[in-house]
C-alpha cells in the first residue's frame, strides 16, 4: 500500500509532507521515483503523463490534485477506477476573489485607462453600466459565482447541463435554453467543465447569441471557446472585452493572436489555484476509503466526464 503523487508541473515536497503527516503508516512516493509501481494503490493526479497510470497494476483508485478532470481523463490508457476531484471552500474564495477582481477592472474602464495611459491621453469616463450577468456551469464553482452576484446586485441567469433551483437566479438548462440564459447578459462568465459536450462548445453561433457589445470571461477551460470564433467576435465588437484565465495550449503560445489583441486580458491559469494544506484532508480521507472500498469523496461520473 502506497500513494503516488504525479503531478509533474508542481514542486510536490509539502504535499508529501503533509500527507505524511495525515497518513504515518502509508508510504507517499513522487513520480517518477517510485520505488515499488506495484505496491502503488492510490495516485494523485494532474497532468500526467498518458500511459503512466495504467503501468501500476495495483492501483485502486485515482484522485485529481484539482478541481478539473479533463486532463487526467485525456489520458486514453486510464484504468476504468474511481477518480475523485477536489471540492474545496477555499478554492471557491480563491475563484470569487479573482472574479470580483475581474469585474471590477471592466465596471471601473481600468481596461480602457490602462490603454489611454500608454497612449497619454485623458480621457475621465464613468464606470461601465453592467448589470446582468450569465454564468454557463452552475455547479460548485458557478452557483457560488451566480449566487455572490446577484448578491452584489446583478441581475444573474444561469446554464446547466441538468434543472437547477438557486435562489433568485433565473436557471436555464440544456442547448435549446442558451439563447435565452445568454440573451441578457452583459457579462458572461464560462465555469463548464471540459468534456465531450461543452468542447468547442462557445462557437460563432453561441456569441452571436450573446448581447452586442458582451464582455466575455472564461476560467473554466480553453477547449470549450472556439479561439477564432471568439477573435471574429472580438474584432466585430460582438465581444467588446475578453477575459481568459485559460487556453486550449497551456502556457499560450507566445504566437497566440490573444497576448496582443487589445480587448483581451490574459492571465496564467490563476483564478483558483488548488491549495495544499486546504485539501490534504480530503485527499487522505479518500486514500482510507479507497483502501477500505468506500465510496470516494466528490466521487467523478467518468461516463459525463466530470
Ligand atoms: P462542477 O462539476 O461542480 O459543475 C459543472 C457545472 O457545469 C454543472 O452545473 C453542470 O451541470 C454544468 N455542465 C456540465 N456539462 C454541461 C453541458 N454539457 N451543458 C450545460 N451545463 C453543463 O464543476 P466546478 O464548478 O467545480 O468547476 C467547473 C470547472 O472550472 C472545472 O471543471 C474546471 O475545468 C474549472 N476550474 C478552473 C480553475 C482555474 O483556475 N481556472 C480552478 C478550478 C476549476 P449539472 O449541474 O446539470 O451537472
Ligand atoms: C482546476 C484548475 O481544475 O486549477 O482545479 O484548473
Amino acid at each position: 500500500m502506497a500513494i503516488a503523487l504525479i503531478i509533474p508541473d508542481r514542486k510536490l515536497d509539502d504535499l508529501q509532507q503533509r500527507l505524511q503527516q495525515a497518513l504515518p503508516d502509508t508510504r507517499i512516493e513522487i513520480w517518477p521515483k517510485l520505488s515499488a509501481p506495484a505496491e502503488i494503490t492510490f495516485a494523485v493526479l494532474w497532468k500526467q503523463p498518458a500511459g503512466i497510470v495504467a503501468t501500476l497494476p495495483a492501483l485502486k483508485a485515482m484522485q485529481s490534485f484539482g478541481a478539473g478532470v479533463d486532463g487526467i481523463l485525456a489520458d486514453k490508457t486510464l484504468p476504468a477506477l474511481p477518480l475523485a476531484r477536489i471540492v474545496d471552500p477555499a478554492l471557491t474564495e480563491s475563484m470569487l476573489q479573482y472574479l470580483t477582481g475581474i469585474e471590477s477592472y471592466y465596471r471601473l474602464r481600468l481596461d480602457t485607462f490602462s490603454d489611454l495611459q500608454r497612449q497619454k491621453q485623458w480621457h475621465p469616463k464613468g464606470p461601465r453600466k453592467l448589470r446582468t450577468l450569465c454564468v454557463l456551469g452552475l455547479g460548485e464553482l458557478g452557483s457560488a459565482a451566480a449566487l455572490h452576484f446577484q448578491e452584489q446586485g446583478y441581475q444573474v441567469s444561469g446554464w446547466a447541463r441538468t434543472p437547477r433551483q438557486l435562489d433568485g437566479i433565473e436557471c436555464y438548462t440544456g442547448i435549446a435554453e442558451l439563447p435565452t440564459a445568454l440573451a441578457e447578459a452583459d457579462l458572461v462568465i464560462c465555469l463548464l467543465p471540459l468534456t465531450m459536450a461543452t468542447e468547442n462548445l462557445l462557437n460563432a453561433d453561441v456569441f452571436a447569441m450573446m448581447k452586442a457589445g458582451v464582455i466575455f470571461i472564461n476560467v473554466a477551460r480553453g477547449a470549450i471557446v472556439d479561439d477564432g470564433a471568439l477573435l471574429a467576435a472580438l474584432d466585430s465588437g460582438q465581444v467588446q472585452a475578453a477575459c481568459l484565465d485559460v487556453f486550449r495550449q497551456e502556457p499560450l503560445d507566445e504566437a497566440h493572436p490573444f497576448w496582443s489583441h487589445p480587448a483581451v486580458l490574459v492571465t496564467p491559469h490563476v483564478s483558483a489555484v488548488t491549495r495544499v494544506d486546504t485539501v490534504v484532508a480530503q485527499i487522505s480521507e479518500n486514500y482510507r476509503r479507497s483502501e477500505q472500498g468506500l465510496p470516494l469523496l466528490n466521487e467523478v461520473d467518468l461516463q459525463r466526464g466530470y
